[in-house]
């Protein structure tokens, strides 16, 4: 379902196919109200949104334009975010801005930010930048996805920001709240009781938002056209689910301009599956009674977190034939304990693998990832470092993007101590302790040295401090870890560097970065 457009409400009421007696309880729709406990619930409800080609939707709001426009975002000559209209073209992530450039003509191309040597500033620069004296930035996207973010916390009390364009929503108190509004008589069930059966029409305001995946029965029955079965709870939550998460969807596009693509079911991994499914802007529904047809277009390694080694371990670690279908054969070969007797050496990964093959999978959503250590970094070209003065270009560079970063980790912190689950964490401040610099040499060689640096509140005092300090240590590094002094007709150090910065040659590096790490929160 679009965000652009609005459709009429249907006029009839969504029939229903009661299951007599609901397979629910008292319990079951309680731990929903409760988002401590609402994800383990049979009734879960869980969306997952991913903003459509991210970076290049952010150039295409900033030049104004419209998402039929084929606009790219590049990376020096990579491309780094394709939007819908340039992949039309057949233009991906995998061409280079020339080779997208021949597939459309009038590609439109949004270099991100950068960064320009000796600046701790990043800006938007016309054309091309060259990448021997610039550094992109971020930033823009970050700042983005914090509006974003905004929007959906200011309406939902646990989430999850996955990455920078996705995030989890435990829909579980919103779907709560509807379910008592249309259904009075939820509220007359006893403890340790059934739920009552469905009605077998549901009231008028209620009906499907996206696309509902069909279940094996449905498919076998090839209803074309006719409606996805409801019979339990669990799938009024999920109608329930689907207008909400529309309802989100269209806040983003409203006052932002972003168009997503959203996925919604019972846990995690089956609403970020579903979230891939139909892009762009649209959403994908998955009732309990479609996950096992839904997990035929999917492999285990497509799973988050089974991708890469580990799932492909498991693969040949249970043996499973080359041609096979790699979820639906691990679930109909393989008892729960018989996975256990395979994966002995990790009991609760055999377990967590069977409830995933079902797509049962529940996980908790985090809050909050500890971001323990940021690094700015920068590769160069041969010579772009010649002297100390363009060394310190760098550092001043490398001290404004983690400037930039530490604010946007403040901001972070504050909002997540403004929702109600960490009320108890007021205004989390978090700095770093140590602050080191890494340089790769010509050989590969990396090389490291680092310092203790004194707490600030003040970010731009943090600012002055790393940019100090990251200069203090770069001369400490090439003098003990260079032989800046035989590059220099020998005049000792204490002596070159005193030198105008600019006169003074410094051996040939490959890399540069400065690290912030040991970020904590300072006892008060
Ligand atoms: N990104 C990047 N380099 C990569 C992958 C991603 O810089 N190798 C950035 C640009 C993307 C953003 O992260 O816009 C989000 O990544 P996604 O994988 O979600 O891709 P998109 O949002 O671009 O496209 P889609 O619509 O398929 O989600
Ligand atoms: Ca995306």
């Amino acid at each position: 379902m679009s965000v652009k457009n609005s459709k009429e409400p249907p006029t009839t009421q969504l029939h229903t196919s009661p299951q007599s007696p609901s397979q629910f309880t008292y319990q079951n729709l309680h731990d929903l109200n409760d988002p401590a406990t609402s994800y383990l619930s049979p009734l879960s409800t869980i969306g997952l949104v991913d903003l459509n080609a991210f970076f290049a939707q952010v150039e295409q709001i900033r030049l104004g334009l419209t998402d039929q426009d084929p606009v790219v975002c590049g990376q020096w000559h990579s491309l780094i975010a394709v939007s819908y209209a340039a992949r039309k073209y057949g233009i991906s992530r995998m061409d280079t801005i020339a080779s997208a450039k021949t597939k459309c003509p009038n590609l439109i191309i949004g270099h991100a930010p950068v960064y320009k040597k000796g600046e701790e500033y990043w800006s938007y620069v016309d054309g091309l930048p060259n990448a021997a004296n610039h550094k992109v930035s971020l930033d823009m996207y970050r700042r983005e996805s914090r509006k974003i973010l905004r929007v959906i916390n200011e309406k939902f009390d646990l989430t999850e920001k996955a990455s920078v364009d996705e995030s989890y929503i435990d829909f579980g108190r919103e779907v709560f709240t509807k379910l008592m509004e249309y259904f009075p008589e939820l509220k007359d069930v006893e403890k340790d009781q059934s739920l009552p059966d469905i009605p077998s029409e549901l009231p008028l305001g209620l009906y499907w938002e996206g696309e509902v995946i069909k279940s094996e029965q449905e498919i076998a029955d090839d209803g074309e056209g006719t409606e996805p079965v409801i019979k339990d709870w669990d799938d009024v939550c999920l109608v329930i689910g689907s207008q909400i998460l529309l309802d989100l969807r269209r806040d983003i596009y409203k006052e932002l301009g972003y168009t997503t693509s959203a996925g919604l079911a019972r846990n995690k991994l089956m609403a970020k599956l579903a979230g891939g499914f139909k892009k762009p802007d649209d959403q994908t529904i998955i009732r309990n009674s479609s996950i096992k047809a839904f997990l035929k277009n999917f492999e285990l390694t497509d799973i988050t977190g089974m991708g890469g080694k580990l799932g492909d371990s498991l693969i040949n670690q249970l043996e499973v034939p080359p041609q096979a279908h790699t979820i639906s054969y691990i679930r109909e070969h393989f008892t729960l304990e018989q996975l256990k007797e395979e994966i002995k050496d990790d009991v609760d990964l055999a377990v967590k693998l069977y409830h995933i093959v079902r797509g049962m999978y529940a996980m908790e959503l985090t809050q909050r990832m500890e971001v323990k250590s940021m690094t700015s970094t920068k590769n160069f070209t041969f010579d772009a470092v010649a002297n100390l003065e363009d060394a310190y270009g760098w550092i001043k560079v490398f001290s404004g993007d983690l400037h930039n970063r530490l604010v946007d980790l403040d901001n972070e912190n504050l909002e997540l101590s403004l929702t109600k689950m960490e009320t108890k964490e007021k205004n989390v401040i978090r700095r770093p302790k140590t602050l080191s610099i890494g340089v790769v040499f010509p050989n590969r060689i990396r090389q490291t040295r680092q310092l203790q640096i004194p707490f600030y509140k003040d970010l731009s005092k943090m600012k002055t401090i790393m940019y100090e300090n990251g200069c203090v240590l770069l001369r400490e590094f090439f003098e003990a870890n260079t032989n800046i002094s035989m590059v220099n007709n020998n005049i000792p150090c204490k002596e070159l560097y005193t030198k105008d910065p600019k006169k003074v040659k410094v051996v040939e590096m490959q890399n540069m970065s400065l690290t912030i790490s040991s970020i904590h929160q300072p006892k008060s």
